[in-house]
């Protein structure tokens, strides 16, 4: 078999069904195996996920929002993680010397030639060089606030020289723009973990065992508090 890209979207410390999804796309010894970033945080594997990413040559990533912030948080550039955050943070602790300098080892993009790896996304119309680390790892829209999913996805808008291959956004199907696909079919909240082959174009997923962790209530969560905030800031 001819070497093969396979693409992997957000992993979030889902080692099981990585495990799975590489089997069930038979990676080969010349194929690579390359990850959108969050490799870690919220599932429950985090260290066999990076260890997995750290020992095996075939592998590469870029850096995700939630790998980031715990890389900052190490370097003291960060002062709060979220819980989800310092859950993971805690169970890396006793590795942290290796785990830190992989993180940082980690690129924001990832030039496959035709085909440009980015955790979240572009801003269209900017240089390459010119794209903010926040841009990069958190984008989502193009209207207000970069991580709000409300507005203009910034992929149905870009249409750029290469097709961009993301993730960051769950979604329960691949989002596609005209130059872009988005690879996170939200493993860590139960659905599915999927690769992208980009020789062949396929698209390979497992399903997870389970879901890890449930966005709804940590909205709730966060919509609580808002409002909590809110009745302060007016009494
Ligand atoms: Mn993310």
């Amino acid at each position: 078999m001819d070497a093969r890209t396979i693409v992997i979207g957000d992993i979030h410390g889902c080692y099981d069904e990585l495990v799975a999804l590489l089997d069930k796309v038979q990676a080969g010894a010349s194929d690579r195996i390359i990850a959108v970033g969050d490799l870690i945080v919220k599932g429950e594997r985090n260290r066999e996920v990076l260890d997995f990413f750290m020992s095996d040559a075939r592998c590469a990533s870029v850096l995700g929002n939630h790998d980031r912030a715990i890389l900052r948080y190490w370097r003291g550039k960060k002062k709060k993680l979220s819980e989800q955050q310092e859950d993971c943070r805690r169970e890396l602790e006793s590795g942290r010397e290796r785990y830190e300098a992989y993180l940082s080892s980690l690129p924001l993009t990832l030039d496959l030639g035709a085909h440009l790896v980015v955790h979240a996304g572009v801003r269209p119309g900017v240089a390459l060089a010119d794209q903010s680390a926040k841009d990069l790892t958190e984008l989502r829209t193009l209207e207000g606030k970069r991580s709000s999913p409300k507005g203009t996805p910034w992929y149905e808008v870009y249409d750029g020289a290469q097709t961009i291959l993301f993730g960051h956004w769950p979604a329960p199907l691949v989002r596609r723009g005209a130059r872009a696909l988005g690879l996170d079919t939200g493993c860590v909240y139960g659905y599915e973990l999927t690769a992208y082959i980009i020789e062949t174009g396929e698209f390979v997923q497992v399903k997870a065992a389970r879901p890890y962790d449930d966005p709804g209530k940590r909205l709730r969560k966060a919509k609580k508090r808002l409002a909590k905030e809110g009745d302060e800031a007016e009494g």
